[in-house]
């Protein structure tokens, strides 16, 4: 009798465990889920106690121990409010101030606390229009300057529905440049600012901006700047005063990359948990 009693108690208490993992993961009743956790908490905790006193009497070892599985981890991570969606977190600066490894390092590191996380990098070079700006970018085709910033502009587009998708079902995006460096790149070539922003208008926009910032001194003394167009470090300058012309107080924040890669890591990751965790409307709002 105590058995079935304890199986049936123990399989509604992981069924309960489970929905509740599977919606972090899938972020379907995300508004709904504080309350129902809280109800299951309790309900666990109820059955949690219910086993351990029965089970010493009825020398159930194993159940002892299923029951002790549910420690005070466990019972913070069902508390946990979950976000309404992923945020959109764009990493922006000069080439060779570390944005890519540590985009990867982010999206490791949140992960690894529980938060899903994909990096995601503009260009896209895998897409057909990404090849086209591959060619160009490694010197092996021309285009006019005009044309190779609605290439970039379209590299985005291609790309927004997918990241739409990924942000709904709770999915946090740290993104390896963006719709600024694809103005501030054009602009610093001497197209002007306002036409090179048109055609980026109502992609998503980000919840946060993270600009790295180096002095050219600071630029120089990493050099090893690629054979690739644009990797010149008199250019960089040019972008960099472009970027200060976008910034953007109300969700920018500039970061002084010129430390250790540890420092940096943990800077921009304490920005990035603090945009998750205020994320306030379910919506995305876009460009400009
Ligand atoms: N770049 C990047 C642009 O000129 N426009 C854009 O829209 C984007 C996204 O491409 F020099 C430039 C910036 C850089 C080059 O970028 C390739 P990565 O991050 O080094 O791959
Ligand atoms: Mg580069």
């Amino acid at each position: 009798m105590f058995n079935k009693i304890a199986n049936f108690l123990l399989n509604f208490q992981y069924s309960v465990k489970q929905s509740s993992t599977m919606c972090l993961h899938r972020s379907v009743t995300r508004r709904s889920l504080f309350a129902p956790n809280i109800v299951s908490f309790g309900f666990v905790l109820m059955v949690k106690q219910f086993l351990v006193e029965s089970a010493t009497s009825t020398s159930s070892n194993a159940r002892v121990k299923l029951a002790g599985k549910i420690g005070p981890t466990q019972i913070t991570s069902m508390c946990k409010k979950v976000p309404l969606r992923g945020a959109l977190i764009v990493l922006e600066g000069c080439d060779r101030s570390g944005k890519t490894t540590q985009c990867k390092n982010l999206v490791k590191a949140l992960e690894a606390n529980g938060r899903p996380a994909k990096y995601i990098n503009f260009p896209d070079r895998t897409t057909e229009c990404g090849g086209l700006i591959n060619s160009f970018l490694t010197n092996k085709k021309d285009f006019n300057d005009e044309t190779i910033h609605l290439l970039f502009t379209l590299n985005r587009w291609e790309a927004k529905n997918a990241m739409e998708i990924l942000l709904r079902d709770g999915v946090t995006l740290i993104v390896d440049r963006y719709s600024y460096s694809g103005v501030a790149f054009s602009a610093a070539k001497g197209l002007d600012l306002e036409w090179c922003k048109a055609p980026e208008a109502g992609l998503l926009k980000p919840d946060l901006v993270l600009l790295l910032t180096m002095t050219a001194s600071a630029i120089s003394k990493r050099g090893g700047f690629g054979d690739e167009r644009y990797e010149v470090p008199e250019f960089q300058q040019r972008v960099m005063k472009m970027y200060d012309q976008l910034k953007d107080d109300s969700y920018w924040t500039e970061i002084d990359a010129d430390k250790s890669f540890g420092a940096l890591h943990d800077e921009l990751l304490t920005h990035c948990n603090h945009a998750i965790d205020n994320i306030v409307n379910e919506k995305m709002d876009k460009l400009w």
